[in-house]
């Protein structure tokens, strides 16, 4: 239905994917809402990946490589726009696959977890009975998690995510990396590393990353997250929307 020469066809095709997993109850309708600030921000970021969004893959991709017990977080968006590149990434990292929902039922946990197992996924974390354990001081749904997952984590990747719970992680002492085109928002501020970039980018480009740094040395990794300056990546990130993305 969309021709590949239009002008505007990734954004027209994105659009498509998350409709469809609407379709199939994956994405909830707020999440449709939610997609459209994200573009918003894109259109002003002139719908590319910044410098500043390279460097923050690096960091997370290193992250997630020297984290002894990384979760990728996995909502109804991220599901639909990118199970396949999530299902990679794990695999490259070692991370656990968990399933985190704002608008939790139990119906789109399971079709979440069936996405994922069908681009790959051996073990999903957080459905059903299995989010048993809570995260303290959060009132809403993403409160439940899995014993063996995001509660016991050094890492959790969380894109698309709500700032409650990130600033909660970050009370557990966990490290968050999170994927949001608006720069300004409180899981931006709040997580280690943000990714301020449109997730369909981000997840190819995350996983090409983190294979091409897999095997070197921890010492490395490490220097690479320890540069990284997220509150000066944010900064340069507005500064970039604010000059027309150049
Ligand atoms: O599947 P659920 O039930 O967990 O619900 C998921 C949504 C996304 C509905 C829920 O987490 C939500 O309401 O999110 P927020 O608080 O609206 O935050 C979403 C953030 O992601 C906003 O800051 C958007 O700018 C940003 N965003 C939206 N689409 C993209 C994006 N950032 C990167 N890539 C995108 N494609």
């Amino acid at each position: 239905m969309i021709p590949d020469d239009h002008p505007r066809a990734a954004s027209l095709m994105t659009r498509e994917k998350l409709v469809d997993g609407f379709k199939r109850n994956i994405v909830v309708a707020e999440g449709l809402i939610a997609h459209g600030r994200g573009e918003a921000f894109d259109y002003l970021l002139g719908e590319k990946t910044t410098e500043m969004a390279e460097s923050a893959v690096r960091a997370a991709a290193a992250l997630l490589l020297i984290s002894k017990n990384a979760v990728l977080s996995v909502n109804g968006n991220a599901a639909a726009l990118c199970a396949k590149e999530i299902v990679e990434l794990a695999d490259i990292t070692g991370a656990k696959i968990e399933v985190n929902l704002f608008y939790r039922t139990e119906e789109r946990e399971r079709a979440i977890k069936a996405e994922l197992e069908r681009h790959g996924a051996r073990q999903v974390l957080g459905v059903g009975e299995k989010a048993s354990a809570r995260i303290p001081e959060l009132s809403s749904e993403r409160r439940r998690v899995d014993p063996e997952g995001i509660l016991v984590a050094d890492t959790v990747f969380v894109p698309l995510e709500d700032g409650d719970r990130t600033e909660a992680l970050a009370k557990m002492g966990k490290s968050v990396i999170t994927v949001d085109l608006n720069p300004l928002s409180r899981t931006a501020r709040a997580a280690n590393i943000t990714i301020v970039d449109n997730l369909v980018r981000v997840m190819p480009a995350l996983v090409q990353k983190a294979s091409a740094l897999k095997g070197k040395d921890e010492k490395t990794l490490r220097q690479i997250v320890e540069l990284f300056d997220n509150e000066e990546n944010l900064d340069q990130s507005l500064a970039s929307i604010r000059s027309g993305a150049k």
